[in-house]
């Protein structure tokens, strides 16, 4: 009783007594998750997207920050009663809940009406050398001449591209997504946009199906996949995310498994991987799913027929991050939140090992390559200097490579010797770290401007080159000798992200992640 009292007297004190959480957020959240709280360079703040993240954590995370995003921590400008506020804030249910289906996707949808599609390419370079640098400090994309590293055109993107842009299986177009779920669409050989849509409120990623048709969009708001068009960014389908049980799922990322012909998507909510057909009848491989499992089971695992059928996978956990062999049997997944890490035989549908990999792994920027015959893989972790070699025959620990401090991205190509294996963060996040592939040993660390970040690489086609990235304001494009490892020159940049090579991209290169 006394209790209540307590709690009736708490409610019933004016509201201005303590602090405004919505002020706050419109002076220190808005300018990134925008004042609608559904998303700009960062995610959406509304319960949808918010999931788990409640009460105590979601204060924390205000109060801390977030390890290896652009979340900062406000403990330093905010009172605990404050984050408190501004949490609950957050918390808060919108007035009404976003709608984004077909009909509000395609009234964004914006295609040029001045590009006009070239019958050649309109440079001299090799297509399939062309390399694009995201540039996130002023959101425009330069494409490189791999050859000459001349710029053929620089443009401007939506605002926060994150993960890789793809390319369009003959090396001609591209797709760019941001974080708060726009797609581009732009054409190499003409140099020029087609065109743009909202596909999502707060996106992760995007994959290209294997012939080219289908661009697949994972968001977490709405918790679902969008499939796009590829010929004119039109709705084909979107495909609300949740488990059996009915549990909505937001949508952590979706990939491409050319050699199955499906989607794969990882779900960050339910114990489930999706697989989604992208042949035009479902494909042989669908019926092979159906095959693979007992007669009469296929209510069971969720198998359907057709373009877009959806095969369910059911897991131990949630596992939001994933790997690849080259050959798409095998999903290596790991849950960043639980440290669990596993091996699923897609063809058979289920967990066959468990892997060593306390921490958070970062699967999704790992590698394999061959060593002695047999393919090894290997992932950073993003809080501790380390990077674990995988043996992807027996899925044993080979090793534990010690490096300065978390890296973000590994980088290698078949026509190079060493992986490149950035740190991302503190106070060696200049360095770059090169792993001679063979031995497993740092054989070197460059510092190619001291106190500057230092990340993420990319291979021409052949691989003799290496382009690095300096992640600042004023940053640059470094790029290397990759076999002496000498610098060629530095090519000026805004805040360079990620650099991604069309060959290395379209034949699934080793050494390229995903
Ligand atoms: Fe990424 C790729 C998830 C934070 C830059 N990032 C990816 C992919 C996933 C992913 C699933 C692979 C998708 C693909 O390329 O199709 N990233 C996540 C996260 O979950 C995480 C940790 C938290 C988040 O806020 O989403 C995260 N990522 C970041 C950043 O803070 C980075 C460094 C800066 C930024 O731009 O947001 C960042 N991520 C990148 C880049 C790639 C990427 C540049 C593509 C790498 C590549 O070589 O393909």
């Amino acid at each position: 009783m006394i209790r209540l009292i307590v709690s009736l007297s708490l409610l019933a004190a004016p509201a201005l007594a303590g602090p405004d959480g919505a002020m706050i957020y419109a002076d220190l959240c808005a300018s990134c998750h925008a004042q609608t709280r559904l998303g700009g360079t960062g995610p959406a703040l509304i319960p949808e997207s918010l999931g788990r993240l409640r009460g105590a954590a979601l204060q924390t995370v205000i109060a801390e920050g977030r390890p290896m995003t652009q979340m900062p921590g406000f403990r330093g400008t905010l009172s605990a009663t404050e984050i408190a506020a501004v949490a609950a804030y957050v918390a808060a249910p919108l007035p009404a809940p976003p709608v984004w289906g077909s009909a509000e996707i395609m009234a964004t949808r914006d295609l040029r009406p001045d590009y006009t599609p070239a019958a050649a390419p309109v440079f001299d370079a090799d297509p399939m050398n062309i390399t694009l640098v995201v540039e996130t400090g002023d959101s425009h994309i330069s494409v490189l001449d791999g050859d000459s590293l001349a710029t053929l055109d620089r443009f401007e993107t939506p605002f926060a591209v994150h993960g890789g842009p793809k390319f369009s299986p003959d090396g001609r177009f591209v797709f760019v997504m941001s974080r708060d779920g726009w797609v581009q669409k732009y054409d190499i050989w003409s140099l020029a946009e087609v065109g743009r849509v909202r596909a999502g409120l707060n996106s992760r990623n995007i994959a290209m199906s294997r012939d080219g048709q289908w661009l697949a969009v994972a968001s977490y708001l709405p918790a679902a996949l969008t499939i796009l068009s590829t010929a004119d960014l039109s709705v084909a389908r979107v495909i609300p995310a949740a488990g059996r049980d009915g549990t909505p799922s937001r949508v952590s990322a979706v990939y491409q498994a050319p050699d199955r012909d499906t989607f794969v998507l990882a779900l960050k909510d339910v114990p489930e991987i999706w697989e989604i057909a992208t042949a035009p009848d479902g494909g042989p491989y669908a019926e092979g799913l159906v095959h693979s499992h007992e007669a009469g089971m296929r209510e069971a695992v969720g198998v359907e027929r057709g373009l877009f059928a959806r095969r369910r996978i059911a897991t131990s956990a949630p596992l939001d991050d994933f790997f690849f062999d080259p050959a798409y049997r095998h999903l290596i997944g790991a849950n960043r939140d639980g440290g669990t890490g596993v091996v699923v035989n897609l063809d058979v549908g289920r967990e066959i090992a468990t892997l060593p990999l306390p921490g958070m792994p970062h699967l999704g920027s790992g590698i394999s390559w061959l060593r002695d015959g047999r393919r090894i893989m290997a992932a950073p972790h993003l809080n501790e200097g380390r990077i674990s070699i995988i043996d992807m025959q027996d899925w044993s620990l080979v090793k534990v490579i010690e490096t300065s401090g978390p890296g973000f991205f590994l980088r290698s190509h078949a026509g190079a010797a060493h992986i490149w294996a950035d740190v991302f963060t503190g106070d060696h996040r200049g360095e770059m770290h090169l792993i001679d592939k063979q031995t497993l040993e740092v054989v070197k660390v460059m510092v190619p401007e001291p106190g500057r970040t230092v990340a993420h690489t990319e291979f021409t086609r052949d691989g003799s080159r290496a382009l690095v990235s300096i992640w600042e304001q004023d940053g640059a494009v470094i790029v290397y000798d990759s076999a002496t490892l000498a610098e060629i020159t530095r090519l000026p940049m805004v805040k360079p992200s990620g650099k991604y090579n069309v060959w290395n991209k379209i034949t699934f290169e080793d050494g390229t992640s995903h």
